[in-house]
């Protein structure tokens, strides 16, 4: 799909989002809907193989998804649980539990306990890393719709560029506005603690993935000396990881991501360990499915809101003064603009 906006981060710029469509057809003649986010074209006929063999191992099973997330965990045991090995079996879970939900006649929201409500929402389309007017120009716009938090991408060459963006955006938008900056690991973690109190008292809402997302310690160091919030989490595999982070007391917040954790399944148990620490979870990508996980994760922040999968939805995710509206409809509520799909599908 190609982005509205270019996301500039300082690993990468995206101008469009390779997705991978998944349909499950049920013996009882129900379809599950998901997406995955596959990075990169080159990822998305892999995971896909991934998903046929994925069907080989389930088809016929008259089990719960956690049940079969266990099954296809032994089964792909030897070559790891990981990767997008981990994303294929999150995008298949997702799609059985809208299945599960569809068949109920449920909102995902209502069928895992929850009443449906409202969920806050930053809007992270755009605001990658540009000059200081332009960010402040794409901040402001970014407010359509009645955001009351967007974020910026951070990692520029120097700590004065950084600075100089952040002060920018902070400066043209309202001050009831939460800011949220977000490095995409670009730091080492002397930079991040330097460049980290340079903008300690901006009023960030966060500081996200300053440094490598796998290094804990560094990480706690940052949330031990840094009066912003320190935030991780899109990197987190599996819900086991995100123990380990916490153990750790590498962040403050946390922000899972769908296909990463392991789908709704891997959310759930990355919502309790969340609760159990007391930590503010968000969500990552996959507004749409996320909001039905945020309305019963008990520790609930923010939902990130990106548009990128809106043009091939059949009812796009609805977002009213800044929150999203859970649908009303059983599931999910995702399903594909047929046309649309025709128009943008890659094979
Ligand atoms: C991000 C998301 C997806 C692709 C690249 C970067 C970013 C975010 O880290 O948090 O939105
Ligand atoms: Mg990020």
């Amino acid at each position: 799909m190609p982005m509205k906006l270019p996301l500039g981060t300082s690993a990468a710029t995206i101008r469009s989002a390779p997705l991978l469509l998944i349909d499950l057809d049920t013996e009882e003649g129900i379809t599950g809907h998901s997406y995955l986010f596959c990075y990169l074209p080159a990822a998305a006929p892999a995971i896909s193989a991934l998903l046929g063999e994925i069907e080989r191992a389930v088809k016929g099973e008259r089990v719960a998804p956690a049940e079969l997330w266990g099954k296809l965990a032994r089964r792909f045991r030897l070559i790891g649980v990981q990767g997008i090995v981990r994303m294929a079996m999150s995008g298949f879970d997702i799609a059985c539990w809208d299945a599960l939900a569809l068949a109920a006649g449920k909102p995902l929201a209502a069928l895992l306990g929850g009443a449906p409500r409202r969920i806050r929402a930053y809007n992270s389309n755009g605001l990658g890393l540009m000059a200081p007017g332009a960010a402040a120009d794409e901040a402001e716009r970014l407010l359509e719709g009645g955001f009351r938090a967007v974020k910026l991408r951070l990692g520029h060459p120097t700590l004065r560029a950084d600075l100089a963006a952040v002060r920018a955006v902070r400066k043209r938008l309202p001050d009831a506005v939460e800011l949220m900056v977000d490095f995409n690991q670009a730091l080492s973690v002397t930079e991040a603690l330097e460049r980290g109190r340079a903008i300690d008292s901006e009023g960030l809402a966060w500081i996200e993935e300053p440094i490598r997302h796998d290094d804990f310690r560094g990480c706690a160091e940052l949330a031990r000396e840094l009066a912003t919030p320190v935030q991780i989490g899109e990197n987190f595999s599996l819900p086991e990881q995100m123990a380990e982070a916490l153990a750790a007391k590498a962040c403050d917040f946390v922000m899972p991501d769908l296909e990463r954790i392991g789908g709704v399944t891997g959310w759930q148990r990355a919502a309790k360990i969340a609760a159990e620490r007391k930590r503010p979870m968000s969500s990552h990508l996959f507004p749409e499915t996320s909001a039905h996980l945020l309305a019963v994760t008990p520790t609930r922040h923010y939902l990130e809101y990106v548009d990128w999968a809106s043009a091939i939805l059949a009812e796009p995710l609805r977002i009213v003064d800044g929150e999203a509206v859970i649908p009303d409809r059983p599931g999910t509520g995702v399903a594909w603009n047929e046309d649309a799909v025709q128009r943008y599908r890659m094979v």
